[in-house]
């Protein structure tokens, strides 16, 4: 594609962006150029597709913890226990979408550095949306593209 082009492209088609909902204190819409306002981390990850085979990538982006802790998950955050009951749904534009636990990705349990990537492999994600990165993950299917949606759940009610 021509320079011209590939700027026309970048004109006319906006940038992607990302819906925070559920238990949370604050909801927003997130473009993916907010994004790199929380530090920056990186992750080389190796996957496995049971269609395509391994797939090597570079991913740049926040911490999905981080972002999320800024929206004010609906926990007490100094009672450890409370987070335990807290899931996160991640949903791709194409209905794709996988479940994570709060304690997966809280540093005081599982403390996987899970991203919400914003570059892959030099390559902006502006307009594709950012890209889940589980470097703990040996299979690719949970690196869901093109998200579009996260909903932090508060998880059962007391009475289950
Ligand atoms: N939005 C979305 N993300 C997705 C998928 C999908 O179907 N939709 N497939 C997953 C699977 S199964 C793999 S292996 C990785 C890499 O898939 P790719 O080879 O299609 O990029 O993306 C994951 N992310
Ligand atoms: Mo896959």
């Amino acid at each position: 594609m021509s320079q011209s082009l590939a700027a026309a492209g970048t004109a006319a088609v906006p940038m992607a962006e990302v819906v925070l909902a559920g238990d949370l204190a604050r909801p927003s819409r997130l473009s993916v150029a907010d994004l790199p306002a929380w530090p920056q981390h990186e992750a080389a990850v190796s996957f496995e597709c049971a269609t395509s085979g391994i797939q090597h990538h570079r991913f740049t982006g926040p911490l999905l913890h981080d972002v999320l802790l800024d929206a004010g998950p609906g926990f007490d955050p100094a009672r450890r226990k409370d987070r335990l009951r807290f899931l996160i749904a991640v949903r791709g534009a194409d209905g794709h979408h996988a479940l994570l636990s709060w304690a997966e990705i809280d540093p005081d349990f599982g403390r996987a550095p899970v991203l919400l990537a914003v570059t892959i492999d030099d390559n902006p994600l502006d307009r594709a949306g950012p890209q889940l990165v589980l470097p703990q993950d040996r299979c690719g299917a949970r690196h869901i593209s093109g998200i579009n949606a996260i909903r932090v759940d508060g998880g059962y009610p007391a009475s289950w």
